[in-house]
């Protein structure tokens, strides 16, 4: 009787280690799953307001503006350098907002075709770029700066929540800095502070 009773308590074990399968225990050897299968591309999450302010922004007729922008977002990296035009033809626009044509970061130093095309080169190429030898960080398109030696730097670059990155943005479009020129917003919404460590990396609820 007792065999049958420890024979009986096994089955009773096993049956449900053998039902509680978890699907989300480690691969084999602690390998990483392997990367999935990418769906179809509908966005872009490279440089911020790349695209907001550079694709078709001044086009006269707003359709014409909203294909060129769901045109860029849906764009493979194989295709990103045919925006460069563009983009450059929004530069120019652009480097007038501080009334002073020529100064704008990479800008070539004569009004002649092709003044924006440096830069126009570097912005199609939608990556953020990070130093990850440096354990300071600070500052939007930083690691950028340092490499066209415009603001030489050691800070890692890269986007972290708080960076107020369209005032940079429109700094390096219009002046050719990384600070002074704002678009009147200090913090998103009401002066939330987000978390740079924790994530999703959001500012307490108010
Ligand atoms: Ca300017
Ligand atoms: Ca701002």
């Amino acid at each position: 009787m007792k065999r049958i009773l420890k024979m009986a308590l096994y089955a009773s074990l096993l049956m449900p280690l053998a039902a509680c399968k978890d699907d989300d225990e480690e691969p084999p050897d602690n390998q990483p799953p392997p990367v999935p299968t990418l769906g179809t591309l509908i966005d872009r999450m490279g440089r911020p307001a790349i695209n907001a302010a550079l694709i078709g922004t001044f086009e006269a007729d707003a359709n014409t503006t909203n294909a060129a922008k769901d045109s860029y977002n849906v764009s493979l990296q194989a295709s990103w350098s045919g925006y460069s035009a563009n983009i450059a033809s929004s530069l120019s626009i652009l480097d007038g907002l501080d009334a002073q044509c020529g100064n704008q970061l990479l800008a070539g130093p004569t009004d002649a075709a092709g003044r924006y095309n440096t830069l126009a080169g570097v912005l199609a190429e939608d990556q953020l770029y990070v130093n990850t030898a440096s354990t300071t960080c600070g500052q939007y398109l930083a690691v950028e700066a340092n490499a066209v030696n415009v603001v030489p730097n050691n800070d890692c670059g890269g986007r972290a929540p708080n960076y107020d990155v369209i005032d940079t943005s429109f700094s390096v479009l219009a002046a050719g800095v990384l600070t002074g020129v704002t678009d009147g917003i200090n913090a998103d919404g009401d002066g939330n502070i987000h978390s740079h460590t924790a994530f999703p990396f959001l500012a307490a609820p108010r």
